[in-house]
């Protein structure tokens, strides 16, 4: 009894992390979105892709907003510079950050599971101008 159920297990995770997709993300000082972005600022993925942070251009980093991030799904910190490879596992909606720069708007949003922009809502702690990137963002992709 216990055994088929191992099995079945096994070839699951094994089916995740052939078909797993790998994704990258620039951090640079502009894009059509404007100053201090992620390129691109928006990505559509499912559970077990992996997402790379890119060093583009210097001073930058990539971090879990905290609230904005599904519960129980393991959070990140890069240190700045630093070209960290996430997994995601957890189907939701994860808002990124770029520490230095979050003030000046540079977030962006990764979707885990369905693409649906209206899903999207910025928390009303962010600072202005990250939650106007990220309506941004939401009008930008819905093309
Ligand atoms: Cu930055």
């Amino acid at each position: 009894m216990l055994k088929p159920l191992l099995t079945v297990l096994g070839t699951s995770l094994i089916a995740n992390t052939l078909y797993a997709a790998h994704y990258e993300v620039q951090m640079v000082n502009r894009n059509k979105l404007g100053a201090m972005s992620y390129e691109p600022s928006y990505l559509n993925i499912q559970p077990g892709d992996t997402v790379k942070f890119l060093r583009t251009a210097p001073g930058h980093n990539a971090a879990t907003i905290s609230s904005m991030w599904p519960e129980a799904a393991q959070t990140f910190r890069g240190n700045i510079n630093e070209e960290i490879v996430m997994s995601f596992d957890k189907e939701g909606i994860y808002g990124v950050e770029c520490t230095p720069h979050m003030a000046m708007g540079m977030v962006m949003v990764i979707q885990v599971g369905d693409k649906d922009l209206n899903a999207i809502s910025a928390p009303q702690s962010l600072p202005q101008r990250a939650q106007k990137r990220i309506a941004d963002i939401k009008q930008f992709y819905a093309q």
